[in-house]
C-alpha cells in the first residue's frame, strides 16, 4: 500500500471527504486520532520517525525543575507511569526540567516528551528549547521551535553530542506538564567542522515542511504543508497550513490555517520579481495562490487554464511566469505551457509549448511530465534540462514554441533528480531515476552549458563525474563560492519509504580545468533522514536550511523539523565561526540587466563574488535558485563595482543575495533586486 499511496488517495479521495473534515477538526482541536499504549495508558501518537539510536535507561537520573505544583514533583516526568506527571507552577518567564544523567553519555540524539493525556490542554508545551551540557555550566542549544499544542508525543531529534545533562525549557508564563520524558542515544560522529561542515541546531515545526521559500525582506523561511499538518489529499480540502521560522527571532511562529480553497500540495512555486511567492496547482488543480510576506497571508490569483499537479514553473526574462506539465492533477497528458503575468493577474495558454517533448518513459502516464527542470533564460525562453533524457527550449511569444536541445551526455530519464544553475549559463544535473519510484537511483552528474536560446547547437552537455552516492528525492543548494551542496535521498526511490537512505551529504566543487568540470566531496554525516518531500534552501547568512520529509498522515516517515547545516567555509577547526567580510553598502539596490552595481565592504575582499537568487522549493524542484558569479573591479577605498549580466534573463528578474568572499569565507548577504524593466 505504501508504494501505491498516491493512487490510493486518488481513489478514496472523494469518499473520504467527510472523514477528512472530521480529522481536520480533531487536529485543530488538538486531538490526534491514533493512540498507542505506553507505560500502561493510551497515549496520542504523532506519527513520526523517532530519534536515531536507543532510548537510554532512567537508572541514576536525577532532575531539577524550575518549580513544581502540589504532588506533581519533578521526577514524575520519568517515573515510568504516564498517569502521573510533573506540573510546574504558572507565572515566571521560563519553565524547565534539567535531567542529570549520572554518567556522561557519548551521543545523545534526541528526546521524546509525553504530554498529560486527557487534560484540558492548559499545560501543553509549544515553544521549547533543548540544551545539552557536559559540565552543567556550559550549555549548547541543540534543538528549538514550536510544537503543535496537543496531547500527542513531542519529539526533538538532533546531531548526536556528548552530554551529562539534558535540559528542556519552555518560555511561557503558563505552567507546563510532562507525563514522560525519554532520552535517546546514537553512535557518536566525530566533528570535523572546518573540513566537513557541521549540523545543528534542529528547528521543530508544528507541521511537516514540504514546501518552503525564503522571504527576501526578512530572511524568514515560510514553510507550508497541505490541508493537514501531516497529510495531503487529492480531494478538494482547500486549506493551507503555514509556519514561519525567523532567523532573527530564532523562533518558529505558531502555524496558521488559511481557508485558501487551495491544498497547496504538489504545486509549482516561483518567486516573482518582487519576491511574492506564487503557488500554482497541486491537489486542487488549477488554483493560483500568492503569499504576501508583509501581511503574512495568502491571496487567490486567477486560476490556470488547465488543472495541474507536480508541474514546474519559472520566471521569464520579462517578469512573467511560465508553467508546464503537471499530469498528477486533472488527468494525464496535454499539459502544454501557460504563462502568467503577475502585473495583470492573467493566464494565457501557450499551445505550441509542447509538453510531450519532455515526457519521460515512466510506466505511469501521470508521472511522465512531473517536476520539470526549468531555467528562465533570455528573450522569454525557458531551457528545460530534464528530468526527461531530452532537453528542450520553450518559447513564450505568441502561442509559444518548442525546440529540441539534444540529450544529456551518458544520462537517462532522471525523475526526482536535481538541476542547479551554479554559474551564469552553467547547469549541474545529478541523480534521479528512470521512473518516479521503485527504481535504482543514479549517481550520474552532467554539466550543461547554455547560450543563445532556441538553438540546439548552443547547448553543450558534458558528463560531470559522479556523486559518491546514488540519489533520488535528494535536495540541493548552490553556495556563494559556486559549490553545490547535496543532501539526503534514497538509492532506491520509494515515496514515504525510509530504506536505502543516503545520510552523508556531498559537495560539488566546480573546476573548469578538470575533465569532469569539478569534483565531489563527502561532508559531515547527518542522523535525520531526508528523503521524499524533504527540501533545502540557502539562507542569507550562507548556511543551509534542510528539512521535511513525509506528509503521509499516520505513516512514520513524517519529519516535523528542519536543521541548519553550516558549510565548512564558515567554520574554524574548533567549530567556532570564522571572521567573515562585511558588506557595508550596495548601490543601487535595484538594477536592470547590464547595470553596474557598487559594493562597499569593511576591507579588501576576493575578486570573485556572487549573486544568488532566493530559492523556493518542494519535491526536489527549485527553479528559483540561481547563482551568477560576478567579478569585482576595485573602485578604491573598499569600494568595488560589478555588472549584472548584460542580457535580460541571464539573471532572471527577482531578488538576489549578494555575497562577497574573503579567502573563500562568505559575508552575510545583502539584497540586490534585478528588475525586468
Ligand atoms: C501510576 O500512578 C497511578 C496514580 O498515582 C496509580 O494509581 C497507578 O497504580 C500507577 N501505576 C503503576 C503501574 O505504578
Ligand atoms: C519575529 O519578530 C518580529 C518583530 O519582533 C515579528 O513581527 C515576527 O512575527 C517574528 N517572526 C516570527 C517568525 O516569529
Ligand atoms: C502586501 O500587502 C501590503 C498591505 O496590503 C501591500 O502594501 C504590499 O504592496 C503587498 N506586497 C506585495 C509584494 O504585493
Ligand atoms: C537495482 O540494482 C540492484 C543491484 O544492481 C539490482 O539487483 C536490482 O535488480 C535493481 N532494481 C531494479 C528495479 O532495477
Ligand atoms: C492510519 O489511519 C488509517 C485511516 O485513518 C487507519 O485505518 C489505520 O489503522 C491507521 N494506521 C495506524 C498504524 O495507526
Ligand atoms: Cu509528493
Amino acid at each position: 500500500m505504501k508504494l501505491e499511496w498516491h493512487t490510493w488517495v486518488f481513489l478514496l479521495g472523494a469518499a473520504r471527504a467527510r472523514d477528512i473534515a472530521q480529522l481536520e477538526r480533531s487536529y485543530i482541536e488538538g486531538k490526534t486520532p491514533d493512540r498507542t499504549n505506553i507505560h500502561g495508558i493510551n497515549v496520542a501518537t504523532l506519527s513520526q520517525t523517532p530519534p536515531e539510536g536507543q532510548e537510554i535507561p532512567t537508572d541514576g537520573w536525577t532532575a531539577v525543575c524550575t518549580s513544581a505544583s502540589g504532588d506533581h514533583e519533578c521526577n514524575k516526568a520519568f517515573d515510568a507511569n504516564d498517569s502521573t506527571y510533573w506540573l510546574s507552577e504558572s507565572g515566571g518567564d521560563v519553565q524547565s526540567i534539567t535531567i542529570h544523567l549520572g554518567d556522561e553519555q557519548k551521543a545523545i540524539s534526541g528526546i521524546i516528551v509525553v504530554p498529560v493525556q486527557g487534560g484540558d490542554g492548559s499545560n501543553w508545551i509549544e515553544q521549547h528549547e533543548v540544551s545539552l551540557s557536559t559540565d552543567g555550566e556550559k550549555w549548547e542549544r541543540v534543538a528549538y521551535g514550536t510544537w503543535w499544542p496537543d496531547e500527542s508525543l513531542k519529539l526533538a531529534a538532533f546531531q548526536p553530542r556528548k552530554a551529562k545533562h539534558v535540559r528542556l525549557s519552555a518560555p511561557t508564563p503558563k505552567g507546563i506538564a510532562i507525563a514522560d520524558l525519554s532520552i535517546y542515544e546514537d553512535r557518536y560522529i566525530t566533528p570535523d567542522p572546518s573540513n566537513l561542515g557541521a549540523w545543528g541546531p534542529t528547528i521543530n515545526f508544528p507541521l511537516v515542511p514540504v514546501s518552503a521559500a525564503v522571504d527576501a525582506h526578512s530572511g524568514e523561511v515560510v514553510a507550508w504543508s497541505a490541508w493537514g499538518y501531516d497529510q495531503f489529499t487529492a480531494g478538494k480540502a482547500g486549506k493551507t497550513q503555514t509556519a514561519t521560522w525567523s532567523p532573527t527571532n530564532q523562533s518558529v511562529a505558531r502555524r496558521t490555517i488559511t481557508d485558501t480553497h487551495h491544498d497547496m500540495f504538489c504545486s509549482g512555486i516561483s518567486l516573482d520579481e518582487n519576491s511574492k511567492i506564487i503557488v500554482t496547482g497541486g491537489a486542487d488543480g488549477g488554483m493560483t495562490s500568492i503569499y504576501n510576506t508583509t501581511v503574512r497571508d495568502w491571496f487567490s490569483g486567477e486560476e490556470m487554464e488547465l488543472d495541474r499537479g507536480y508541474l514546474a514553473s519559472a520566471i521569464l526574462s520579462d517578469g512573467r511566469m511560465f508553467v508546464i506539465g503537471g499530469s498528477w492533477s486533472g488527468g494525464a497528458g496535454g499539459k502544454n505551457g501557460e504563462v502568467y503575468d503577475p502585473k495583470t493577474n492573467e493566464w494565457e495558454m501557450l499551445d505550441e509549448a509542447k509538453v510531450s517533448a519532455m515526457y519521460t518513459k515512466d510506466r505511469r502516464t501521470y508521472r511522465r511530465d512531473n517536476h520539470g527542470w526549468l531555467f528562465g533564460w533570455t528573450d522569454g525562453y525557458t531551457f528545460q534540462a530534464g528530468p526527461s533524457e531530452a532537453m528542450n527550449w520553450y518559447g513564450s511569444s505568441d502561442t509559444g514554441s518548442t525546440k529540441g536541445a539534444g540529450k544529456r551526455t551518458g544520462d537517462q530519464d532522471a525523475m526526482c533528480g536535481n538541476a542547479v544553475m551554479y554559474d551564469n549559463g552553467k547547469i549541474l544535473t545529478f541523480g534521479g531515476s528512470p521512473w518516479y519510484e521503485d527504481q535504482n537511483a543514479t549517481a550520474n552528474a552532467n554539466i550543461i552549458t547554455i547560450g543563445k536560446p532556441d538553438e540546439q547547437a548552443s547547448v553543450i552537455s558534458q558528463a560531470g563525474g559522479g556523486m559518491h552516492s546514488a540519489r533520488t528525492f535528494h535536495s540541493s543548494v548552490v553556495l556563494p563560492d559556486g559549490s553545490v551542496f547535496v543532501n539526503g535521498g534514497q538509492s532506491f526511490g520509494v515515496p514515504f519509504g525510509q530504506d536505502d537512505v543516503q545520510m552523508t551529504p556531498e559537495l560539488f566543487i566546480p573546476d573548469s580545468s578538470k575533465d569532469n568540470g569539478g569534483s565531489w566531496k563527502e561532508l559531515q554525516t547527518n542522523t535525520i533522514i531526508r528523503v521524499y518531500h524533504s527540501l533545502s534552501l540557502l539562507l542569507q547568512d550562507g548556511t543551509v536550511f534542510t528539512g521535511g520529509g513525509g506528509l503521509c498522515g499516520n505513516c512514520t516517515s513524517n519529519h516535523f523539523d528542519g536543521q541548519i547545516f553550516t558549510p565548512p567555509y564558515l567554520l574554524n577547526d574548533d567549530g567556532s565561526l570564522r571572521d567573515r567580510p562585511k558588506i557595508e553598502d550596495v548601490s543601487p539596490k535595484s538594477a536592470k540587466a547590464g547595470a553596474s552595481v557598487t559594493v562597499t565592504t569593511d576591507g579588501p575582499v576576493d575578486t570573485q563574488a556572487s549573486i544568488i537568487r532566493y530559492g523556493s522549493t518542494t519535491h526536489t524542484v527549485n527553479t528559483d535558485q540561481r547563482r551568477i558569479g560576478v567579478e569585482l573591479k576595485s573602485a578604491g577605498d573598499n569600494k568595488y563595482t560589478f555588472d549584472i549580466p548584460s542580457e535580460a534573463g541571464q539573471a532572471q528578474p527577482g531578488y538576489y543575495m549578494l555575497f562577497v568572499l574573503k579567502d573563500g569565507v562568505p559575508s552575510h548577504s545583502v539584497n540586490v533586486q534585478v528588475t525586468s524593466a
